[in-house]
Formats: structure tokens, C-alpha cells, sequence
């Protein structure tokens, strides 16, 4: 009944691989597994697992990835089911060599369920704590994310929502994420919520650019400016961004997280050579590989890396390196990011047979 049709597993060296996952939407990244127990929990909303991912040789419409998100939101709207999902995910994560995550997620309200936003978070961090005291291998955060389709008024509420869960969540919240359909809205509006956010402390990771025509609206994000961008696909000149917007960038050290797989599928990058990962690469600038929807998107951050690593003849050591610096890139607090990085110095030494 379900599709069994999975994407090749990443070769063992891009498994081992330690890595860091810092762009990855909760509900964009279920498993096959997760979706049929989320499936069989609502049989009557007669959702097939075909209607939720995009396979090898698919490709959607970036306006069509976001019809499936409103798929999934339907199956997932108790506590219990983000309980499931959030620790599943993370369990997945964590399987695939990922070390330290950053997990982001909208709160949702749903007044049928008696599901709050306020709930919907503690949710999440209840899932992590609970992965923690199962010790997993995986250090998780959480970015609370902000729907750019709310508009300015929620955009706040959720802000102060972050605000007061990075106060008591024991650092588990340490940043805001602005993301959805980037073709509606703008983020002008969005720009007092987003300075109310730096102003408290959080840490900001904005998708920017994700399609053509975003211009001003990125360098007027780019005046905040963000800790780290999301895709930032039409930035660069030779796409029909701009040198200054490139220099902006670079000028403010800004990592980009880019998610091959994800751009190739939505159709905002024609081909995997021809991703953006490559001009940004070149110059030097921190990238950081990330999956975006693992389960939307049928990836896996193992896969990402090889990918990169075929696509742009990256050496081994090459990617390393580039898992490494993904650390610094990461909102973790100093402690542990040079934690992160003895453990990468000490896994690279045995897997190297030092
Ligand atoms: C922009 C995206 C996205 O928040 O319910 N989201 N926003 N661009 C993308 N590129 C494909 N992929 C996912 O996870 C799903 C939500 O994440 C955002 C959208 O707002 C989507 O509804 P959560 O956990």
C-alpha cells in the first residue's frame, strides 16, 4: 500500500562521518516509518504516503512542497503525535552520524485537539529531553520557527514565545527560524519581530532568497543582520542576485546552509552541478550541507555530503573539513561547540587508523 521506494543509502564513510544538522524542519523530516504509524493513527483522513514525499527522478514545484506540508500538518495534531515524531526524528539523526542538531519547528495551535503553540513547544522539548536521558548520541537545540504566511502580529507572539522558552528551557531554545512559502508576504513587515528577537538574545537563521526576486528584501534582512541564511539560492550576480548582496554577506562572515537534494526537487536549482554550493564554496564562505525535509525530500544528511562530494570532487579530507566547520556555524554555546570539536579531532584520528 505504501511506497517502499527509498532513496540509496549513503556509502559507510559519509555515515560514519560525524556531522552537524542545522537546517532541518521537524515536520518536513519524517521517516516512512514515522509517516505509516502517524497513517494508521488516522485512518480516515485517507492519506497515502505517495501524497507526503518527493523520490529520486521526482521533482515538485516549490508551490507543490508546500501543499505536502499542509498534508502532513493534518496527521500531526495532538501532543502525543509530536512527542512521536520529535524523538523519532531526532533517533534518525542521530543513526545517520549526525552529533549536534538544531531541530526547528512552528508552533501550532488546534483548537480540536486542545493542542496550544505555548504546548506545542514544550512538546518538542520534552522529546529532546527524553532522547537525552535515553542517551543518544546526539546533542539537540531547538529554533523556534516563525510561518512568514502569519503575518506581522503572530510573527511577534511567537517571538515572545521563543523569548520566554529560551529563559526556561535550559538553553534547549537558543534562536528563531523565519521560513514558509517565501513567495508570500514580506519580510519588512516581519522586520520588528525579527529585531525583537536579536534584541533578546536569540539567535537568527532566516531563509533568504530562496527564489528570485527577493532582492531588497535580503538586503534588508541582511541590515539585522541574520547569524545564518537559509538557502540564500539567488544571492550571487551570475543568478540574478547582486555583487553587493554577495559583499554584504562576506563582509558579515554569514554561514549559508544549503540543502542540495531540496533545492533540485523544488526546482529552485536546475541540477545538482549547478547549485549554489559551488560559487560560495569557491570563495572560501562557510557553508554548512543540511537536509531541509529529510522525509519531503527523501534524503538523509549522509547523502547530502556524498552528494556534494561527487557532485564538486570534494576530497575526503575535504569533507571532513567541511563537517567540522559546520561546528562553528552552529548556535551552540562555546562548551560545547569545543567539545564537538575534540570529539571530530579524535573520531577523525580513528577512522584515519591513528
Ligand atoms: C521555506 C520551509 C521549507 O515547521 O511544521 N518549510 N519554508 N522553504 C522551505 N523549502 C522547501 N521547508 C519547510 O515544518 C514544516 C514547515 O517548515 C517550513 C514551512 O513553513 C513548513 O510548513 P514545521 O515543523
Amino acid at each position: 500500500m505504501f511506497s517502499t521506494r527509498m532513496e540509496k543509502p549513503a556509502d559507510s564513510f559519509y555515515r560514519q562521518l560525524p556531522k552537524v544538522e542545522l537546517h532541518a524542519h521537524l515536520n518536513g523530516s519524517l521517516s516512512v516509518a514515522t509517516m505509516e504509524k502517524l497513517i494508521s493513527r488516522k485512518p480516515h483522513l485517507n492519506i497515502q504516503h505517495s501524497m507526503t514525499a518527493i523520490h529520486k527522478g521526482q521533482r515538485r514545484t516549490l508551490d507543490e512542497c508546500f501543499q505536502v506540508f499542509k498534508v502532513i500538518h493534518q496527521l500531526i495534531d495532538t501532543e502525543e503525535d509530536i512527542l512521536m515524531v520529535a524523538k523519532d526524528v531526532i533517533g534518525e539523526f542521530a543513526a545517520d552520524g549526525v552529533k549536534y542538531l538544531e531541530l526547528r519547528s512552528t508552533p501550532r495551535e488546534e483548537t480540536h485537539t486542545g493542542l496550544t503553540k505555548r504546548k506545542y513547544v514544550e512538546t518538542v522539548i520534552e522529546a529532546i529531553r527524553q532522547c537525552k536521558q535515553e542517551d543518544l548520541d546526539i546533542e539537540v537545540r531547538f529554533l523556534v520557527a516563525v510561518d512568514r504566511r502569519n503575518g506581522p502580529q503572530v510573527a511577534m507572539e511567537t517571538v515572545k514565545l521563543a523569548e520566554d522558552f529560551m529563559v526556561s528551557s535550559d538553553d534547549v531554545v537558543v534562536g528563531l527560524d523565519l521560513s514558509g512559502d517565501p513567495t508570500v508576504g514580506h519580510g519588512k513587515d516581519l522586520l520588528p519581530a525579527l529585531l525583537k528577537a536579536k534584541n533578546c538574545g536569540l539567535k537568527l537563521a532566516l531563509h533568504m532568497s530562496e527564489v528570485p526576486s527577493q532582492k531588497e528584501e535580503s538586503e534588508l534582512l541582511l541590515t539585522l543582520p541574520p547569524d545564518r541564511i537559509g538557502h540564500g539560492t539567488f544571492l550571487h550576480p551570475e543568478v540574478g542576485g547582486s555583487q553587493s548582496l554577495v559583499d554584504k554577506v562576506r563582509e558579515r562572515n554569514v554561514p549559508l546552509e544549503l540543502c542540495l537534494t531540496s533545492n533540485v526537487k523544488g526546482q529552485s536549482v536546475p541540477s545538482y552541478d549547478k547549485h549554489h554550493f559551488l560559487y560560495w564554496y569557491k570563495l572560501g564562505h562557510p557553508c554548512v550541507l543540511c537536509t531541509d525535509d529529510k522525509g519531503v525530500f527523501s534524503t538523509e544528511l549522509s547523502q547530502e555530503y556524498q552528494l556534494a562530494a561527487t557532485t564538486f570532487g570534494l576530497s575526503r579530507e575535504a569533507v571532513w573539513t567541511l563537517s567540522q566547520q559546520a561546528i562553528g556555524c552552529s548556535f551552540a554555546p562555546d562548551h560545547l561547540k569545543e567539545k564537538l570539536r575534540q570529539r571530530w579531532v579524535s573520531l577523525q584520528a580513528q577512522a584515519s587508523g591513528r
